[in-house]
């Protein structure tokens, strides 16, 4: 799915600004179809923005069902011959979209876009009422699972079975946009770098006629570099400049097709996994950075340009090369920016939660089903919404040179029965949707590497890691020893396949000193991470380490969180904690090095 340009054939509105917003009961305003007037009461809501945080109010921070937003929608001068079309970049967890008294659009999945087609719709001068109502509602047919009960004085309660904040709303832009009637409405891009030279096949789908497509590689100079015509096509160089992590470079693709045109950033890169090492260019890529959340105060889950922009300067400042998009997909703003700066990606899926013991632990939830793969939990209806939602993040991020690997999903218990009836069908179908890139689930501590049914089947193997917090808290001479023979037993277990850390970390209170090793205290979190430094140069077949997590984030409340996840090397309004200096030495060596 391409993203909205303006180019000479084309045209964007941003619909960003302050909507008209109301809460309400699941089903309420359907009932009552308030698509059709003024919503009743409404309040003003920034969009884009997570609504939980904007009012000081317990129930809209809690809420639990319909979030309805309104705005005008007018028909931009000099598109009436235009194909228009709106789009959500994310509508979190669902939405369902109408013009004026007509249904437009549905959508299943929180984190990637859907559009409605608006030709002829429109009509010019008048002004139409667009309403979308979303919904934050997770249920176990849902990604990612969830539960919603009854408390005990009849209101409802989302349990959730993963540790962050349940944020919702519209959480990035909604834009309107012109096209040329026939369309080009899709593009695929495939890159190799076989130094010095490199290809890039190029993939076109138009609704114009598909053999008058010109394709015009340009180098950052603007020069025209190699150049094709028709809608499939591969574009060889000679010489080509690589994308390299740390050292991007981009070419554009200039697609023509007569009637429409579309410009993509294009890195030509390779990405392979060999001897046991994940390649990129034919090199060993050792991956330093974190699993990272999109959380902030008040805006919550919601893109915005100046933290982004902010946080990787802090990532290049404490030389981290990577990031998880833990645990769902992340602004297109993000790949697109990190792309640009060279920061690699491991791009996942909101999967993230199937795992009883987590859920029972981070929900306090005591009457979770038995079975995990069952009817009454992840059942066949929760493969499908999974399926979906790695064919909506491939079809969304495949073009972007920083993602390397895609991940399936984060932690999911996968010892009970059902576990490889429901992964292996999920990794098959990504391979075939995407053979050039890795592919990966994130295994958790608890399932060890002779239960992992899914691992053989993987390319690489994400681990995450808590020995010294989980287990072994406070010993991290204990920790030290058991993350050692852990990571062994992986490497003997699976060889040839790298190993990297997507996480190990330490809640932490800025401020919390000991000279004694102490949990919580910044000493600790600096001992701890530079411990797992020393265990990784042990063990050769570790590729990579990414520490959990970037910044402190907000999750649900329960006995277990203060204020949020405190394991952050930055607070939530990313100051450095101690550990910060530790990673900084060792990540620049490795950068030098
Ligand atoms: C892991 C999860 C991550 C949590 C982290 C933690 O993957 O989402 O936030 O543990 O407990 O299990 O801090």
């Amino acid at each position: 799915m391409l993203k909205p340009q303006r180019n000479a054939a084309r045209e964007t509105r941003k619909l960003d600004g302050i909507w008209q917003w109301q809460l309400a009961p699941t089903g309420h305003g359907q009932s009552q179809q308030w698509w059709n007037a003024a919503l009743p009461q409404p309040r003003p809501m920034p969009v884009p923005a997570s609504y939980n945080d904007i009012y000081p109010e317990q129930a809209v921070r809690d809420h639990v069902g319909d979030a309805w937003y309104q705005t005008d929608l007018t028909l931009p001068r000099g598109w009436q011959d235009q194909r228009v079309v709106l789009r959500f970049d994310a509508a979190t967890h669902r939405a369902s979209v109408w013009l004026d008294d007509t249904l437009i659009a549905s959508h299943e999945g929180g984190y990637t876009p859907f559009e409605a087609d608006l030709t002829d719709r429109l009509q010019a001068g008048r002004v139409h009422r667009l309403t979308v109502c979303v919904n934050n509602e997770l249920h176990w047919h849902t990604i990612p699972p969830g539960r919603v009960v009854r408390g005990p004085d009849g209101r409802l309660r989302q349990q959730v079975f993963h540790d962050f904040f349940n944020y919702a709303g519209l959480h990035r832009s909604v834009w309107l946009y012109s096209t040329p009637r026939q369309a080009i409405t899709d593009l695929t891009v495939r890159t190799e770098y076989q130094g010095p030279g490199g290809t890039v096949d190029v993939q076109v789908v138009t609704a114009g006629d598909a053999a008058s497509v010109r394709l015009q590689l340009l180098d950052e100079q603007g020069v025209c570099v190699a150049q094709a015509q028709g809608a499939q096509a591969r574009l060889t160089l000679a010489q080509a400049t690589p994308w390299q992590p740390g050292k991007a470079y981009l070419y554009t693709l200039q697609v023509d097709s007569g009637a429409d045109q579309y410009r993509l950033p294009v890195g030509i890169r390779s990405v392979a996994v060999r001897d046991g090492q994940f390649c990129i260019n034919g090199t060993p890529f050792y991956f330093t950075g974190f699993g990272m959340h999109e959380d902030s105060a008040i805006r919550g889950k919601a893109h915005d340009a100046a933290l982004m922009v902010h946080d990787f300067a802090l990532m290049d400042w404490i030389g981290a090369n990577s990031l998880r998009t833990s645990h769902y997909p992340y602004a297109e703003e993000v790949l697109e920016y990190a792309d640009r700066q060279g920061i690699v990606v491991i791009d996942e899926t909101a999967a993230v939660g199937m795992n009883m013991e987590i859920a029972r632990i981070l929900s306090g939830a005591r009457d979770l089903p038995e079975q995990l793969y069952s009817e009454a939990a992840i059942s066949a209806a929760t493969q499908q919404t999974h399926l979906r939602a790695i064919e909506e993040l491939i079809a969304r991020d495949k073009n972007h040179p920083c993602v390397v690997m895609w991940s399936l999903g984060n932690e999911p218990d996968l010892r009970p029965a059902g576990a490889s009836e429901y992964f292996l069908p999920l990794v098959r179908h990504a391979r075939a949707l995407d053979p050039t890139r890795p592919m990966t689930l994130v295994n958790v501590m608890m399932v060890g590497p002779d239960e992992d049914c899914v691992a053989p089947e993987l390319d690489v193997l994400c681990l995450n890691r808590y020995w010294g917090w989980y287990a072994e808290g406070g010993d991290l001479q204990a920790a030290e020893a058991m993350l050692e023979a852990d990571l062994r037993a992986w490497a003997a277990r699976h060889p040839g396949k790298p190993i990297v850390i997507t996480e190990y970390g330490a809640d932490t209170m800025p401020g919390q000193h000991s000279i004694v090793p102490s949990m919580w205290s910044e000493d600790y979190q600096r001992d701890l991470l530079a411990m797992h430094g020393r265990v990784f140069d042990r063990v050769p077949q570790v590729a990579g380490e990414q520490v959990w997590n970037f910044a402190d984030f907000a999750t649900a409340q329960g006995i277990v969180r203060v204020g949020g996840n405190r394991k952050g090397v930055f607070t939530r309004d990313r100051q450095p904690k101690a550990a910060a200096q530790v990673l900084r030495q060792r990540w620049l060596a490795k950068r030098k090095a």
